[in-house]
């Protein structure tokens, strides 16, 4: 869960699940505003978003503690979100400013914050596995009881990268829980037309690694998945693999133009939608009268509001400093 979020958290016996309420929301608005940002051209080059997505960042997020590392893909704002990087941070890093959690260098898709032990952001399709597992290496030669959650697509199973690291972090018991993002899509390119075997939970079985199917569109199903998983990782039995079924709402990226997907299809996910599905639930149970609800969509607004003229008011890189940070710096250079 965020732990930098401006917005104050929940009291009472249902606090728990409206924090996971909030975190959606969080996301969601902040990548509804990045949609009108990119269409104005304040943020520039490639922008995956995580729409639809939400319960499993906010789901696993909530797993983990500030201790344990995170590593991503490109479509990670919703990670970053949830791991506790400030909104402001994420917000100057979309529009190239120095602010930004990588100094603006990186863009959406390589959103860093050694703070939160959030290690990326990638643009290669399976690229954080091998970061991950060396992460995961590093803290048990170190002894360091902690794990390394490691967010990836349906489309990184396809990788070779995919298959070496499940196959070391197995072979070495390394502290890693995988998370497998299956949104049935690798950009145009159905599950089905690229892969053999489509249940993925087989696939990391193969490698002995316990694996489980979740429901990615129910917060409280990642949430319970994600516990347990950890807890096991962090009792030193080794990696852990989840597969989470989830649906992105939109395109691929803002530049595709999503012919490949059925209305119909869509149309059924949508129904699916985890804020939707988290909010009906709470009101059966009487857990979210309407003033809560829209306090929680005010804050939310007010957060994102305040993220925007952040970055907006950031300043530019200096020129003189383009040339840094290509190499590793001494402290104090
Ligand atoms: C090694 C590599 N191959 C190809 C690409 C081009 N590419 C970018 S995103 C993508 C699809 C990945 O799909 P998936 O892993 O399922 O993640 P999703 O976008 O669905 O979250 C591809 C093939 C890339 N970035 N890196």
């Amino acid at each position: 869960m965020s732990k930098k979020s401006t917005v104050p958290p929940a009291a009472g016996a249902s606090a728990h699940r409206l924090d996971l309420l909030r975190e959606m929301v969080r996301i969601r608005r902040f990548e509804e505003r990045c949609v009108e940002l990119y269409s104005a051209a304040r943020i520039r080059g490639f922008l995956h978003l995580y729409i639809g997505e939400e319960a499993v960042a906010a789901g696993v997020m909530s797993a983990l503690t500030p201790a344990d590392a995170v590593v991503s893909t490109y479509r990670e704002h919703g990670h970053a979100l949830a791991r506790g990087i400030p909104p402001g941070a994420v917000m100057a890093e979309m529009f190239g400013k120095a602010a930004g959690c990588s100094r603006g260098r990186g863009g959406s898709m390589h959103l860093f914050d050694a703070t939160t032990r959030f290690y990326g952001g990638n643009a290669i399709v399976g690229g954080g596995l091998p970061v991950a597992v060396g992460l995961a290496l590093a803290d048990a030669m170190l002894g360091r009881p902690v794990v390394t959650a490691c967010f990836f697509g349906d489309g990184a199973v396809a990788e070779g990268e995919f298959h070496e690291t499940l196959n070391l972090a197995a072979l070495w018991r390394l502290p890693v829980l995988f998370c497998c993002e299956n949104n049935l899509y690798a950009m145009g390119t159905a599950i089905e037309r690229a892969q053999a075997v489509t249940d993925l939970a087989k696939r990391a079985a193969s490698y002995g690694v316990a694996a489980d199917t979740v429901d990615g569109m129910d917060v409280l199903a990642v949430e319970d998945a994600a516990r347990a998983a950890v807890a096991a990782v962090r009792s030193g039995t080794g990696p852990r693999f989840l597969e989470l079924l989830t649906y992105r709402f939109r395109a691929h990226s803002m530049y595709d133009p999503d012919r490949y997907r059925d209305k119909a299809e869509i149309a059924r996910w949508r129904q699916r939608d985890p804020i939707t599905l988290l909010t009906g639930r709470m009101r059966d149970d009487g857990e979210l009268p309407d003033d809560t609800l829209q306090e929680l969509e005010a804050a939310v607004a007010a957060e994102i509001d305040a993220a925007v003229a952040f970055a907006d008011e950031a300043a530019e890189e200096p020129v003189g400093d383009l040339t840094r940070f290509v190499l590793a710096e001494r402290s104090g250079s």
